[in-house]
C-alpha cells in the first residue's frame, strides 16, 4: 500500500461558536493541511474528537474532507468505535465516499476478549467493501495494550495492511518492521517521528502536522537521505512547540493556533475536553507567529 505511506494530518474537527461542526473551517482547514505538501489526511481520529461526535457528525466529517481533499492526497477514515455496529456504519460511509482507506481503534470501556476484538476488526473489513484497514494502537487512550502475538493475530487478517502505532515503544515498533516484511506501518507520537521512522516506521499520522506538515516533510526528507543529525534537529524544533501543546493541552492548544493562522473561526474543542487557560495565550501566539512566518 504505497500510496499509505507517508505524512498524514490527523485532522482536527472545527466548530462554530454554538459548537456545531463547521463546514466552511473544515474545508479550509483541509486545504490547509495539503497546501504543507502533506500526503494525506487522517479523518475524524483521536484529534477530530470523533468519539465526542454523534454518528451523522462523523458521517459529515467524511463527506466534508472528502469533497474538500479527493484528488489531493490519501484519504484514511477512522471508524472505530464502542460497538461493531457504529463502526461497520462508519466504514460503509468511507467506502461509499471513496476513501482509501479506514482505521479503527479497538472497541474500549468494556474489556473484551482479544476474540471478540478480533471479530470487530474482521467485520470492519467485511464493512468496508474493499477498503483495506489499518490497525490503530493507541494503548494510553485505549487502555488496551497488545502484546507482539496479539498485533500478529490481528495484522494476520485478511483486509488488515497496516498499523498506526501510537505508543512510544520503540522496541515493538522496530520488532513489526523486523517481522512483517512489507507492513504499512506508521508512527504515531509526533514528538518522537525520528525515533519511529528510524526503527522502521515509514511514514507517520500526527495532530501537529495540522500545523508543522512543513518541518515533518523536511525531517523524513532528512531521514531518507541518511542525515540523523540534521532530522534531530528538526524534530528538536517541534518539540519546542511540542512541549508547550503539551503543557495547555493538545487538542485545544492546536486549535488555538489555527485559529490565530487565520483557518479556523473559534479555538473551541467539544466538552468535556477542556478549552484553554488564560496563561496559554502569549506563548501560543508567539508559536503561531513563529510559523505563520515560515
Ligand atoms: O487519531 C489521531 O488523531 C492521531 O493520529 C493521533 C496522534 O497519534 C496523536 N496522538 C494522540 C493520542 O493524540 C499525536 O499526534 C499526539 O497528539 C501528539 O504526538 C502529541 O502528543
Amino acid at each position: 500500500p504505497a500510496r499509505l505511506a507517508g505524512l498524514h494530518a490527523a485532522l482536527m474537527t472545527p466548530y462554530d461558536a454554538a459548537g456545531e461542526v463547521s463546514e466552511p473551517c473544515l474545508r479550509q482547514l483541509v486545504a490547509a493541511v495539503f497546501n504543507q505538501g502533506l500526503d494525506g489526511l487522517y479523518v475524524g481520529g483521536s484529534t477530530g474528537e470523533s468519539l465526542l461526535l454523534t454518528t451523522e457528525e462523523r458521517q459529515r466529517v467524511f463527506r466534508v474532507a472528502a469533497e474538500e481533499g479527493k484528488g489531493c492526497g490519501a484519504l484514511i477514515g477512522h471508524v472505530g468505535a464502542i460497538s461493531t455496529r457504529e463502526a461497520q456504519i462508519l466504514a460503509r460511509s468511507c467506502a461509499a465516499l471513496g476513501y482509501d482507506a479506514v482505521s479503527a481503534i479497538p472497541p474500549i470501556y468494556f474489556q473484551h476478549s482479544r476474540a471478540a476484538i478480533r471479530d470487530y476488526y474482521a467485520a470492519i473489513v467485511d464493512a468496508a467493501e474493499g477498503l483495506p484497514l489499518i490497525l490503530y494502537n493507541v494503548p494510553a487512550m485505549s487502555g488496551i495494550r497488545f502484546t507482539l502475538a496479539e498485533l500478529q493475530d490481528l495484522l494476520g487478517l485478511p483486509g488488515v495492511v497496516g498499523i498506526k502505532q501510537t505508543t512510544n515503544d520503540m522496541y515493538q515498533m522496530e520488532q513489526l518492521h523486523r517481522g512483517f516484511p512489507g507492513l504499512l506501518l506508521l508512527n504515531g507520537f509526533d514528538e518522537m517521528l525520528l525515533a519511529g521512522l528510524v526503527s522502521g516506521a515509514n511514514g507517520g499520522i500526527g495532530s501537529t502536522y495540522n500545523v508543522m506538515g512543513q518541518r515533518y516533510r523536511e525531517l523524513r526528507r532528512l531521514v531518507l537521505a541518511g542525515d540523523t543529525a540534521g532530522a534531530l534537529a528538526v524534530q528538536s524544533r517541534c518539540n519546542a512547540v511540542i512541549d508547550t501543546l503539551l503543557a495547555f493541552g493538545v487538542f485545544p492548544a492546536l486549535k488555538y493556533l489555527l485559529f490565530r493562522l487565520g483557518i479556523i473561526r473559534t479555538p473551541l474543542c467539544r466538552a468535556p475536553m477542556e478549552s484553554l487557560t488564560g496563561g496559554a495565550i502569549d506563548r501560543l501566539d508567539a508559536i503561531a507567529a513563529e510559523l505563520a512566518g515560515e
